[in-house]
């Protein structure tokens, strides 16, 4: 057999495994999550009048979201720990990475999802995975409130990220963004829903400071949905909405830590507007070929309306974090695009496709 010990195909536990929290028990739990690519943006930052710009595409997660880096953590210590069940509450992405994971590892897994208000192609992912599904009226909220509350009285694993191996797992994205660009950036962009992220990278670039890996940390910039931006209005929103469902969240459980990466990093967090976050969606496909869902693109949106305003210096280095793939989401309109219907004309066709004769 080939040696996977030090790949980056072997996943996350087998390549950060020294700087996180396994034992010798701990189950080595892999779909070779983890190692996405950073990839250089120079349209894109020209286009914001940035000096540097890379995408963290997240979407090339074997779940097609950021969730997996945490999920192989919270399922591997679940298993150690002797549980047979694992339990979340979920946008979506949670969810499909749940399922997955638990079927890799032979655990069952129950999900909450707020009803009809999560991407049909993620919800397709837990169905796949074998999860059960049920569905809560109200927002994510409720549903979390609910897991806790079953995670008080049964025999079962949360695996939200109030789960500190979700955390652990989830800060190896900053881990190997110093890894790759060989420092931090001085700005990491990410969007902010329940707040575990941005917990988690903080978490990481400090790590990586107190390691003497890197000189200093970046500056942590947070976007929140206009609709569901509990953290820039100061108090939690009652019914949450967006087009990025996936970070239609009002009361996000990772608040105060949210706060303290913010304020220890110099960071800002402000909110985008719906349609700012479907612009920055396609700008980036059409742009730089890269196809993110649309609760990771307001990283791009609140990075383009931070240097508009001035609020961040445009000399700067940024890495903008994609979190989940595009096709994650198939209810957005592809804005401004026809097709075109083939009646047997071919040169008819030729000139409506603007092809130039040879
Ligand atoms: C694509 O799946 O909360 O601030 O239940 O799916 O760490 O919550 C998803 C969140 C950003 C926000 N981008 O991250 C869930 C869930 C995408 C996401 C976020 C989510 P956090």
């Amino acid at each position: 057999m080939e040696n996977r010990e030090n790949s980056t195909r072997a996943g996350v536990l087998a390549r950060y495994g020294a700087r996180l929290p396994l034992t010798k028990d701990t189950p080595m739990i892999s779909l070779s999550e983890g190692s996405t690519p950073c990839i250089p943006a120079p349209r894109l930052a020209a286009t914001l009048g940035l000096s540097s710009l890379y995408l963290k595409f997240e979407g090339m997660n074997p779940t097609g979201s950021f969730k997996d880096r945490g999920m192989v953590v919270a399922i591997a210590k679940a298993v150690e720990e002797g549980a047979t069940c694992v339990i979340c509450a979920s946008t979506g992405n949670t969810s499909a990475s749940a399922a997955a994971y638990a079927a890799r590892a032979g655990l069952s897994c129950l999900i909450l999802v707020p009803k009809g208000k999560i991407s049909k192609s993620k919800l397709l992912q837990a169905q796949m995975h074998g999860a059960t599904v049920v569905s809560v009226g109200g927002s994510f909220d409720t549903a979390l409130s609910l897991v806790r509350s079953l995670g008080a009285a049964y025999r079962v694993a949360i695996v939200n990220s109030i789960n500190p191996y979700r955390i652990e797992g989830q800060k190896t994205a900053a881990f190997e963004i110093v890894d790759e660009l060989g420092q931090a950036p001085d700005l990491l962009v990410l969007p902010v829903g329940n707040a575990g992220n941005i917990t988690a990278y903080w978490k990481g670039f400090v790590e990586d400071k107190a390691a003497g890996r890197i000189p200093s940390t970046p500056r942590m910039i947070g976007g929140q949905a206009a609709g569901a931006a509990p953290i820039v209005l100061g108090h939690p929103v009652e019914s949450p909405e967006t087009v990025a469902s996936a970070i239609r969240i009002g009361n996000p459980a990772s608040w105060k830590q949210a706060l303290a990466a913010l304020g220890e990093s110099d960071g800002i967090i402000d909110m985008v507007e719906d349609e700012d976050i479907l612009s920055a969606q396609r700008l980036l496909a059409r742009a730089e070929g890269v196809f993110c869902e649309p609760a990771s693109a307001t990283s791009v949106a609140i990075l383009g309306r931070l240097l508009s305003e001035n609020r961040l210096p445009r000399d700067s280095s940024a890495v903008c974090v994609l979190t989940g793939h595009g096709l994650k989401d198939p209810s957005v309109e592809p804005h401004g695009h026809s097709s075109i219907d083939f009646d047997g004309d071919l040169a008819g066709l030729a000139k409506a496709c603007k092809l130039v004769p040879l």
